[in-house]
């Protein structure tokens, strides 16, 4: 290696830690110090002191507010830029070699003229600031099913968050050995500092890139600090560049939860979910059955993210790169979430939520546990907020994308096998939208490839997740739209393969249901209770996969097979056959227009599209009619 850092790193300034033996890491980091510039480099162990040190920091900046200790132990808030709180879908780049291969969902640049207007923004971004060097394994370290990763970036916030995350510090490096492969993901706030100029609270520029090369398998990050657009083991790895491993390699990188479910008999069944952002995958994760479901328990394998791969037995098996929830603050209370309120007793950074004056945390939906809404508040743009102020301007106390980021291990409801190296068989996936109309409660689709055209075809209100119009009904394949890595149609193909795979080694293949909690009433309500209350739908998936309860039959209809009134157990619930109708009627008028914005987006999707797709389409056009 004639590189120059592997000559004299000292002189470089690299601060190499001794125990890092890599030497593809070691010419990256120095590369891209001489590149960013930045005023010192520091090489994250993960330790616990380690954590308190970069939040002390954090404090000492003003970033952090350290939490009353007596009511949220080892707890902070941050409360960013008000132009920085989610995640940036138009500034989110796909940059492959072809533009085909990007496909028509995701922006795209040619990969030389992308780095061309990388280059100087990167050049000497960092400079009065520490470069962070965060190790990362997503999956348990040594897994068959992880990747490393390696995050380089000027942020503090963004080292203690994937402190959380991820499995963050030394044992990665040890993993990663002299010649083992990682993922570089770089970053910055783009906010470099001049000599003896004051930092601000929340660095971050006003241009912003988020930068994926999946030939070369690298990520970079300029210009914000939030969640997804920072913390790049998040979105950017384990779902837009490990969906591109995952086709290479015949597996899946999908925005699922993990969620295992025990029946009274002791019998264990797996589901993954996919709901776009902020449609309720961490509650679902970590619901609490309902009366009338005693001796049924739901446990949380991961929340927001799955990698699945076909093992040997036939079966998929599913692991949570993360180790830890970034999930959305306001709503969560322990009537929607008990076992979440309870994670967040202590050990969590929250970012944009509400500062109460004994120096705790509030966001909306609180009052619904103690019935009051606090006298006064510091909001999360660090103005003071009333309910009347509140009442006058509609000013929110907590940002509707704030969030919390909090160790898995903190869960009450944590899987035993949440951190086991092998993952677990999937017997079913859910697919659900947020549609106020239109799409019934639960659909189980009749097969596989009826299943990929329901998850390909789902439609969604957009939420606060991404920046722009909350509500609006958009096409969300899969719930990947934001994060898909490649050509959506490659990736149906991706699904259908996988599938008739499987079907040919003589597997069962897991059901594939459709779900939707949030048809609204005449009165603009929600009609479904949602949240524990979702157990009732979910049993009745098991009582399907089971194939023998007598309450297990459904009834057929023309996208597939929906539970009648009394194929469910309504024990401790009340709700009418009549409320059951408005979540599950099929209007055909509504069918026939749902199935031209079907139409629109394959022929928004027609190149590489399976020509199953448009089989299935055309079938079902002539079940409607009939
Ligand atoms: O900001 S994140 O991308 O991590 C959250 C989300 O949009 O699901
Ligand atoms: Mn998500």
């Amino acid at each position: 290696m004639n590189h120059p850092a592997m000559q004299g790193l000292d002189s470089m300034g690299l601060n190499t830690p001794a125990y890092v033996k890599n030497a593809k890491l070691v010419a990256w980091v120095a590369d891209m110090v001489a590149l960013c510039q930045p005023d010192d480099v520091y090489w994250c162990d993960g330790s616990d002191a380690e954590y308190q040190r970069l939040c002390q920091q954090l404090v000492a900046a003003g970033t952090f507010k350290k939490l009353n200790e007596a009511k949220r132990p080892n707890s902070f808030l941050a409360q960013s830029d008000p132009s920085d709180v989610a995640r940036v879908e138009d500034r989110t780049y796909i940059c492959s070699a072809k533009k085909e291969d990007a496909g028509p969902t995701n922006n795209w640049m040619a990969p030389a003229e992308m780095r061309a207007t990388l280059q100087p923004l990167f050049d000497g971004c960092m400079r009065g600031r520490t470069l962070y060097v965060v190790p990362f394994s997503m999956g348990p370290l040594g897994s068959p099913i992880a990747h490393i990763g390696i995050e380089l970036s000027d942020s503090p916030y963004v080292a203690v968050n994937m402190k959380i995350m991820t499995r963050m510090g030394r044992p990665v490096f040890e993993v990663l050995g002299v010649n083992g492969d990682f993922v570089p993901c770089v970053h910055t706030v783009g906010a470099p500092l001049a000599a003896g100029q004051a930092d601000v609270k929340w660095p971050c520029n006003k241009t912003k890139y988020i930068v994926h090369y999946p030939e070369t398998r690298e990520i970079w990050s300029y210009g914000s600090g939030y969640g997804g657009n920072a913390l790049l083991g998040k979105k950017c790895f384990a779902l837009r560049i490990a969906s591109n491993m995952g086709r290479d390699e015949g597996w899946l990188a999908e925005h699922m939860l993990i969620l295992g479910v025990t029946n009274p008999q002791g019998k264990k069944y797996h589901v993954a979910a996919a709901f776009p952002s902020a449609c309720g995958k961490t509650n679902f994760s970590m619901l609490v059955p309902p009366a009338g479901f005693e001796g049924w328990k739901v446990t949380t394998i991961g929340d927001d993210i799955a990698w699945i791969k076909p093992a040997a037995d036939g079966k998929l098996y599913a692991i949570n790169p993360e180790a830890g929830y970034f999930g959305v603050a306001p709503g969560t209370n322990t009537l929607t979430n008990p076992n979440c309120m309870a994670s967040l007793d202590r050990d969590v950074i929250f970012t944009n939520v509400a500062l109460t004056d004994d120096g705790d945390v509030w966001w909306e939906g609180m009052e619904k546990d103690s019935g009051v809404t606090p006298a006064h508040l510091i909001d999360w743009q660090g103005k003071d907020w009333t309910p009347q102020i509140a009442k006058e301007t509609g000013a929110k106390a907590a940002h509707p994308n704030a969030r919390f980021t909090v160790a898995a291990t903190n869960n009450p409801a944590l899987d035993s096998a949440w951190d086991d190296p092998k993952g677990v068989a999937i017997d079913a996936f859910i697919f659900g939208g947020r549609r106020s109309t239109t799409v019934p409660l639960v659909t189980e689709a009749r097969n596989w490839i009826e299943g990929v055209y329901m998850a390909a075809t789902m439609g969604s209100e957009t939420t606060a997740a991404a920046t722009g119009q909350a509500g609006v009904v958009r096409r969300d394949p899969f719930a990947m739209l934001p994060f898909m890595g490649y050509n959506m149609s490659d990736y149906f193909q991706h699904w259908l393969t996988l599938g008739e795979k499987l079907a040919a080694s003589g597997a069962t293949l897991p059901k594939i249901y459709t779900t939707n909690w949030f048809r609204k009433g005449a009165d603009g309500k929600f009609v479904w209770p949602g949240y524990g209350e979702n157990m009732r739908v979910l049993k009745w998936m098991i009582d399907r996969i089971e194939g023998s309860s007598d309450i297990s039959q459904g009834e057929e209809h023309f996208t597939g097979v929906s539970p009648r009134y009394e194929d469910l157990n309504w024990t401790g619930l009340d709700f009418s056959a009549e409320q059951f109708a408005t979540v599950t009627r099929m209007d055909t008028r509504d069918w026939r227009q749902e199935l031209a914005l079907h139409s629109e987006l394959f022929q928004q999707l027609a190149y590489h599209l399976p020509k199953e797709l448009g089989e299935t389409k055309a079938a079902l056009e002539q079940r409607l009619a009939a």
